[in-house]
């Protein structure tokens, strides 16, 4: 990734916000790196594997299985989610080698009640209201390929690093799968290796790329794309997410109609996820 343009000037950058600061930084439409907060996130605790397996506990939660650490998404087919007991993908996960079949931990929070008083709410969100938390644990070198998300989200990293590499909003130069596919967030592009001849408009594109540390935490805009790699041997993070304003909604319509057939399934797999939240039974999502 070498020849990425650094522009991480583009992205503001905060040390423990007041939440006036963080909703300036809001408006402004750009993401937002915020750092100085995690000791009093993380309570004092150290996100290890340890802990994570005592606060879980021995309740199933959802693990999404992929062939490769960099899988592009597959336009015919949803993730292939599966419910395991947390010391069964620890296993998974310590066995895994760099460039065979993954498995990368993505769950609500709601489904490990145990793990509530291992951490806070950020301060500058008292004002959203957090409609889903949710907890990702991956090893080194896992990719979430070049997507945008319809809603608001923080991204916390409680441990390890990630690299993220982020484009502004927009549908023509990203080329997204078509609307009829199960893919139509995620752009067709690889930015590791884009193909110029096959998505010429790719050029200009100004990806914003930058590594997220243990303990900083990133404010991603709402239909901001983005494409993750995690590259510390176990990554765990947090998502505070929330629905963006319907100004933003109605700025980026386009965006947003792509995204209807993605909320419409995501929104009836959390209310099939949560009337099933306490029968630990294997449910296939
Ligand atoms: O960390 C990842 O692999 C993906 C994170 C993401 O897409 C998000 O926080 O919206």
């Amino acid at each position: 990734m070498n020849d990425f343009t650094d522009r991480r000037r583009e992205v503001l950058r905060l040390n423990r916000p007041s939440q006036q600061q963080f909703q300036r930084a809001v408006r402004t439409g750009r993401p937002l790196i915020i750092a100085g907060c995690a000791e009093e996130l993380s309570r004092g605790h150290t996100y290890s594997l340890d802990l994570l397996q005592r606060a879980i506990g021995n309740r199933r939660i959802e693990v999404d299985r992929r062939p490769s650490r960099n899988t592009p998404q597959d336009p015919q087919s949803r993730p292939d989610f599966q419910r395991v007991r947390f010391q069964d993908f620890r296993r998974r996960l310590m066995t895994e080698t760099f460039d065979g079949p993954r498995t990368y931990l993505q769950d609500d929070v709601n489904h490990m009640p145990g793990l509530r008083p291992f951490y806070g709410e950020p301060e500058y969100l008292r004002d959203v209201t957090v409609t889903r938390t949710k907890l990702w644990v991956s090893g080194r070198g896992l990719v979430t390929p070049l997507h945008y998300d319809p809603v608001e989200v923080v991204h916390w990293m409680m441990e390890g690093s990630k690299r993220w590499v982020l484009v502004r909003p927009g549908l023509r130069n990203l080329y997204p799968y078509g609307l009829r596919t199960k893919a139509a967030m995620f752009s067709r592009v690889d930015p590791d290796a884009p193909d110029l001849k096959a998505f010429p408009r790719w050029r200009g594109v100004r990806p914003i790329e930058f590594d997220l540390q243990a303990g900083e935490l990133l404010y991603i805009p709402a239909f901001f794309w983005h494409r993750v790699e995690s590259t510390s041997d176990y990554n765990v993070s947090m998502n505070y997410i929330w629905v963006a304003s319907l100004r933003k909604m109605l700025r980026y319509l386009p965006e947003f109609g792509h995204a209807v057939p993605f909320v419409r399934w995501q929104a009836k797999r959390i209310s099939a996820a949560r009337t099933t939240m306490h029968e630990d039974r294997r449910v296939r999502l």
